[in-house]
């Protein structure tokens, strides 16, 4: 086994987007595409020697071989130890899970979450730091530089190892030992939930419910939780064994992609209780019989009962919310006297507050919910925390929805997504906008007149770093709100995402459909930005 020196040179577009670097399966085959992002990370590290690393992935294709390669480079780099899943084999949150409780100094997720997996797919990767949670900016920051000066590599000249058997290998001067992927993430949640209260509720015999895997990572560590230790009947779980192409599905749980459990939602037997994961299990969808559980509203619940989790009886130190999202969450902690946050998307600027102790819940509208007992993301946390909430309130799903919106009123909300739009129209789009903030305060848009108007800009309350250009943001009067920004996880083309929420606290107002309550926030966010007019979408790609 020797170490091989290879020369490279930098390859353009190595920019790690708002959740790591996404391209192309054909375009991370290219030579050497995969080996110099990976060099550049341990680049930025600095010096590798005695450090520690977990890596594991969600399991779509490429998964395998990058592991083995990434292996190889980590032992030439001098790391000391690298934890690997299974099959290599890891979700997000789990690998958060397994940076902290070993104390190492990092992760790499193979990964590119919802984004359609298979040889014609995406790939991808993101790396965590030691606390736990994705790179902040400083980091991707350097990792991109560090992409940009590349000459040469490093590889252990070895053969693969063989990653489906627990144990010890060594490679070089690395100790690489296959660990179970699901056991410490398993054990984990039973100390935050109350898990005999779930199982009853499990065990009742008029509770019936459903967790779709979408075939991506979430299936063992589901297939654990919820039918081994849980004792959920056998088929609670579908679609539960990762596929390299996620079953030729779109692992992006929403209500356009989970067919299969919105189809057994509305079945003969109405379940009571729906859910369901994205491809690294890093988010979640909730669904109460006949009802869908907006991400927003989802997180203002939480918050609102968190003291019901065993883990979370203390009460929250604070809660934040990225900026898209709705402010129900907001309502919640005025009620509860505790600090409300405002990030940036993505889910790395939540870590710096938790590491201070400022909060203990956090959220965006995408189907992302999470507390500090990791530094991601965590879909089945979510779902775990639902059916204890159920199980501890003795209500179904929907009850608890619609006495929420009762006691703290509702926030409609809506994400309308345009995607493969032309990348040039799409910021010719945002910079015509962008260039009007200035003289839309005081007009009069559709019938709502704008307040404020401006394009985020975030100052992290620990560090003092800041995040500018992070989405435009209309403001009006009666508090309804539009926001535009572009998707940074996308492959081809761009994605425009437009965000809009209105509050209502009217009693009788509050069951009505969220395109219904938005349409004439929708046709003013249309006309304002001329989406029709500049990019000829007369209807979004995906409504959530
Ligand atoms: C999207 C979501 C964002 C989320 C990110 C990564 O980003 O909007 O809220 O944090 O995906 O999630 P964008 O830039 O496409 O809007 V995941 O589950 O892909 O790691
Ligand atoms: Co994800």
């Amino acid at each position: 086994m020797s170490v091989v020196r290879v020369n490279t040179q930098p390859l353009a577009g190595q920019k790690p987007g708002t959740s790591g670097l996404r391209k192309t399966v054909a375009e991370f085959s290219r030579p050497g595409y995969l080996e110099n992002f990976v060099q550049s990370i341990f680049n930025a590290l600095g010096d590798c020697s005695g450090k520690s690393l977990v890596l594991g992935g969600d399991g779509r294709f490429y998964n395998r071989h990058a592991a083995q390669v990434i292996l190889r480079m980590a032992a030439a780099n001098g790391f000391k130890r690298v934890l690997v899943g299974r099959g290599a084999l890891l979700s997000t949150p789990a690998a958060s899970c397994v940076i902290r409780k070993y104390g190492l100094d990092g992760g790499i997720v193979l990964s590119a979450s919802h984004n359609p997996g298979g040889p014609q797919g995406d790939f991808g990767i993101k790396f965590n730091g030691s606390n736990g949670g994705p790179a902040p900016e400083s980091v991707t920051a350097a990792i991109h530089a560090a992409t940009a000066r590349l000459d040469h590599y490093l590889v252990l000249d070895t053969p693969d190892i063989d990653l489906d058997r627990p144990g010890t290998v060594t490679l070089g001067s690395t100790t690489v030992e296959v660990i179970d992927p699901v056991a410490d993430y398993a054990e984990l949640m039973e100390s935050l939930f109350d898990f005999p209260k779930i199982a009853s509720l499990l065990g009742h015999r008029r509770f019936h419910m459903c967790f779709d895997a979408m075939h991506a990572i979430t299936g063992p560590y589901a297939l654990e939780i919820l039918e081994r230790r849980l004792g959920a009947p056998p088929g609670t779980v579908i679609n539960a064994v990762p596929l390299e192409d996620f079953g030729g599905g779109h692992p992006d749980p929403n209500l356009a992609h989970a067919g299969d459990l919105v189809a057994r939602m509305n079945g003969d037997e109405p379940l009571a209780f729906g859910a369901a994961s994205d491809g690294d299990g890093d988010r979640n969808m909730v669904l109460g019989s006949g009802v869908f559980i907006n991400p927003c509203d989802s997180l203002a619940i939480l918050a609102a009962n968190a003291t019901v989790i065993p883990a979370y009886a203390g009460g929250l130190a604070g809660i934040a919310r990225s900026m898209p999202t709705s402010r129900a969450v907001d309502r919640v902690a005025a009620e509860l006297g505790i600090p409300c946050f405002e990030t940036p998307t993505g889910w790395k600027y939540f870590g710096n507050l938790m590491d201070a102790g400022s909060i203990t819940l956090c959220g965006e509208e995408s189907f992302g919910s999470g507390s500090s007992h990791i530094r991601e993301k965590d879909g089945l946390w979510a779902v775990l925390f639902w059916l204890n909430l159920i199980a501890s309130l003795s209500k179904p799903a929907r009850t608890i929805l619609r006495e929420h919106w009762q006691r703290y009123g509702r926030d409609y909300f809506t994400r309308h997504d345009y995607e493969a739009v032309d990348a040039d129209q799409a910021a010719a789009l945002m910079e015509a906008l962008r260039e009007r903030l200035p003289e839309l305060p005081g007009q009069c848009l559709g019938g709502y007149t704008v307040q404020a108007a401006d394009d985020f800009c975030y100052t992290d309350p620990v560090d003092g770093s800041v995040s500018a250009g992070q989405g435009l943001r209309i403001l009006f009067t009666d508090g309804a709100r539009i926001v535009y920004r572009l998707s940074g996880t996308g492959t081809a083309g761009a994605t425009l995402r437009v965000y809009y929420d209105r509050y209502q606290h009217d009693p009788a107002l509050l069951e009505q459909a969220p395109q219904r309550a938005l349409a004439t926030l929708i046709a003013a966010g249309d006309e304002l930005a001329g989406i029709t007019r500049l990019l000829g979408r007369k209807q979004p790609d995906v409504i959530t």
